[in-house]
């Protein structure tokens, strides 16, 4: 970690208040302590606009396994991206649904290509995608 800063920031009252009430229920001890991951927040954000450097994303996937040929599709698509994907975890969620998130690393641009291609297959029911970072450069 680099040099310590400090500095003043002026904000309305009832806003620092709304503030103060969201971080004490998420339980940080201190403004900085947020303030810090609110930054950080927006660094890895922008990268993903960017697209700068290595970046890590998770995808999650909810699907009808019983849907013809889509685990099949699924798992040809993930191999055919082995090189991004690091790992899949696939639950059961009952007879028919199965959750799978999917955690990939390598360059912004090809990730979110390759989540966009797995979550537009027919028969998923949802998708989501959660961008994220290796934690480099990110003091
Ligand atoms: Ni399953």
């Amino acid at each position: 970690m680099g040099e310590t800063v400090r500095f003043g920031v002026s904000m309305d009252r009832e806003l620092l208040d709304l503030f103060d009430s969201i971080i004490s229920s998420k339980g940080y001890s201190s403004r900085s302590e947020a303030i810090r991951d609110l930054i950080r927040g927006m660094i890895v954000e922008e990268r993903w606009k960017t697209r700068e450097g290595e970046m890590m994303g998770v995808l999650i996937v909810v699907y009808d396994h019983t849907q013809r040929e889509l685990c099949s599709r699924l798992t040809r698509e993930q191999h055919h991206h082995g090189d991004l994907i690091l790992c899949t975890l696939h639950f059961h969620i009952d007879e028919m649904n199965c959750m799978e998130t999917t955690v990939f690393r390598g360059r912004a641009e090809e990730i979110k290509k390759a989540a966009d291609e797995l979550s537009s297959l027919r028969g998923i029911k949802y998708s989501k995608f959660i961008f994220a970072t290796t934690g480099k450069d990110l003091p």
